[in-house]
């Protein structure tokens, strides 16, 4: 005879527990993926990639790391240097969103944000030139945002390809220290009227040094220029051109992005996290921890009885 299957009190407060560890963490937030080794992102360390394809190109040993030599957060970061300077694939290209960005006339979420951390791996300026852009969800081109870091013996240089007159038009924003982590935040609203894009690249963050600029980005009115089909965002992707024996790179930590849509900007619908740390650093909220702990009591209660 089979009893019918009941409900103990100890599922119940497993249950509930779950619930409440659900509740704890905040909508929209980002799983922060853990586990990197020390060494080449790969790539194939959580998704990163050569964009279409698994490895990098001209990817010598040292040119891109996950190391423990500086870190933003806890004890890892990402260098990337002497890497491959190519529009397409065989660059780094962060874990693909499971949305897209792009025009919205077109289907796609407006909005993509980036938050990144960096740091000059040597001050005195080795002339590594890093540009970061959106990989495309085929992984076979770069498209929306740009913006270019050079490790110079000024400090880096930070600026950005806007689009005017059918043309590259060069923005400067800043020369930071090239000795200290900076913040770098990008805001992209992608519009049906591609010079129209609205991208917003603030640096430093949060400090009295803190400094803004909005303008479109080249390629998506580029394409429509020169005839070639719009290319929508899913990713980060880094390119790199600099001497292949001398240049060091950039440290990069605490990068994450997000996509949504400017009809509902407080739903995130895709988001990426990490730290590049072998293990999860992120510390709970005061309000998670309460509940947690309710939920602790619960049961507790419960077994007493
Ligand atoms: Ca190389
Ligand atoms: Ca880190």
């Amino acid at each position: 005879m089979h009893d019918r299957p009941s409900v103990s009190p100890g599922r119940v407060a497993c249950a509930l527990l779950g619930v409440i560890i659900c509740l704890a963490v905040p909508a929209g937030a980002a799983p922060i993926y853990t586990g990197y080794l020390i060494g080449p992102t790969g790539p194939g360390q959580d998704g990163w990639s050569g964009g279409a394809q698994p490895g990098l190109t001209n990817c010598n040993p040292g040119d891109e790391e996950v190391t423990t030599d500086a870190a933003h957060s806890g004890t890892q970061s990402w260098r990337y240097s002497r890497g491959y300077g190519s529009p397409g694939q065989g660059t780094p290209f962060s874990p693909p969103l499971s949305a897209t960005a792009g025009a919205p006339s077109l289907g796609y979420a407006d909005t993509m944000t980036a938050t990144f951390w960096f740091k000059a791996v040597l001050p005195s300026g080795d002339g590594q030139v890093v540009n970061i852009y959106n990989g495309t969800p085929a992984g076979d081109d770069r498209t929306g945002i740009n913006l270019y870091l050079e490790n110079t013996a000024a400090g880096v240089s930070v600026g950005t390809w806007r689009w005017a007159n059918n043309d590259y038009a060069w923005e400067e924003i800043a020369t930071l220290s090239s000795t200290e982590w900076h913040r770098v935040d990008i805001a992209a609203l992608f519009t049906d009227t591609y010079a129209n894009d609205v991208i917003t690249y603030t640096l430093d963050a949060g400090t009295g040094g803190a400094v803004s600029s909005t303008g479109n980005s080249w390629p998506h009115p580029w394409r429509e220029f020169n005839g070639y089909t719009y290319a929508p965002a899913d990713s980060l992707k880094f390119c790199a051109s600099s001497a292949e024996t001398s240049a060091l790179g950039f440290y990069f930590d605490d990068l994450s992005c997000t996509i949504s849509d400017s009809s509902n900007p407080d739903v995130v619908i895709a988001s990426y996290s990490t730290g590049f740390e072998a293990q999860e650093t992120a510390i709970p909220e005061p309000a998670s921890l309460a509940l947690l702990g309710l939920g602790v009591l619960a049961l507790v209660r419960r077994r007493k009885k």
